[in-house]
């Protein structure tokens, strides 16, 4: 068993509270708010824009092995912004103005710092966890939303064959990384995986009740009107 696997087990039942937040069942079962899917469309429109600088600074600092891999990574992260775009005009969501959550700020804040400042398998670390995290989350999604919903689009990123192949290349890598690593850094490592997901339960959170900063009250910031009709049964 490797590493990433190790950690998966290790941080039960952390993982399933995840996987088991209202914000991902509510989807699957067709019965989340629509302002509340709004929320998070606005809110990870950012938080994917926020990605492409963090790639590109992997990038600098990766082995050459690695480095095609996240050239790609940041090519896809293109289109998955152009597909935010898309959904978010089919959607009637506006993406002017966002003011990012305080979770969202933080943990963009630490993506870039762990960037920077730490060691390549420990930042490697926290990418491999927040794509893992999104691709088993967005399947529990794909369990029960109806393929005809105007959000499936999303499930079909992240949940498809495509990103499963990307997580399970992360894996190979990150196992291998931690395969080479002596104990503080594997110890480092573990910290990094812990708190990236706990980031991603904090972000469906912040999706979910719309918490933000200390006097801009909840809501606030979501500017856009409810879509007009439910998932599955408006226009796409
Ligand atoms: C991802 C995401 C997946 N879009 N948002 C959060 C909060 N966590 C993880 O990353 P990517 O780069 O969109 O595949």
């Amino acid at each position: 068993m490797g590493f990433c696997d190790d950690q998966i087990r290790r941080l039960e039942p952390l993982w399933s509270r995840m996987l088991e937040h209202p914000f991902l069942l509510e989807t699957r079962d067709g019965t989340l708010a629509d302002g509340r899917f709004a929320r998070w469309l606005r809110q990870d429109y950012l938080f994917v824009g926020a990605a492409v600088p963090f790639l590109g600074v992997l990038l600098s600092r990766a082995p050459g092995d690695h480095r095609p891999h996240h050239s790609r990574a940041i090519r896809a992260l293109e289109e998955e912004l152009a597909l935010f775009r898309e959904r978010a005009e089919a959607l009637g969501i506006s993406l002017d103005d966002v003011i990012p959550s305080l979770v969202n700020h933080a943990y963009v804040q630490y993506l870039l710092a762990t960037g920077h400042r730490d060691s390549y398998p420990e930042a490697y670390t926290v990418l491999y966890a927040a794509e893992r995290s999104y691709h088993d989350s967005w399947k529990v999604v794909r369990e029960g939303l109806d393929a005809d919903s105007p959000w499936y689009p999303f499930v079909d990123n992240w949940a498809g064959d495509a990103f499963a192949g990307y997580v399970e290349s992360l894996e190979t890598r990150l196992d291998a990384l931690a395969a080479s690593a002596g104990d503080d850094l594997l110890g480092r490592m573990a910290t990094h995986f812990e708190r990236t997901v706990r980031y991603e339960i904090a972000f469906w959170e912040m999706a979910y009740t719309g918490a933000g900063w200390p006097g801009i009250p909840p809501g606030d910031d979501e500017l856009a009107p409810a879509a007009p009709t439910g998932p599955g049964r408006g226009p796409p």
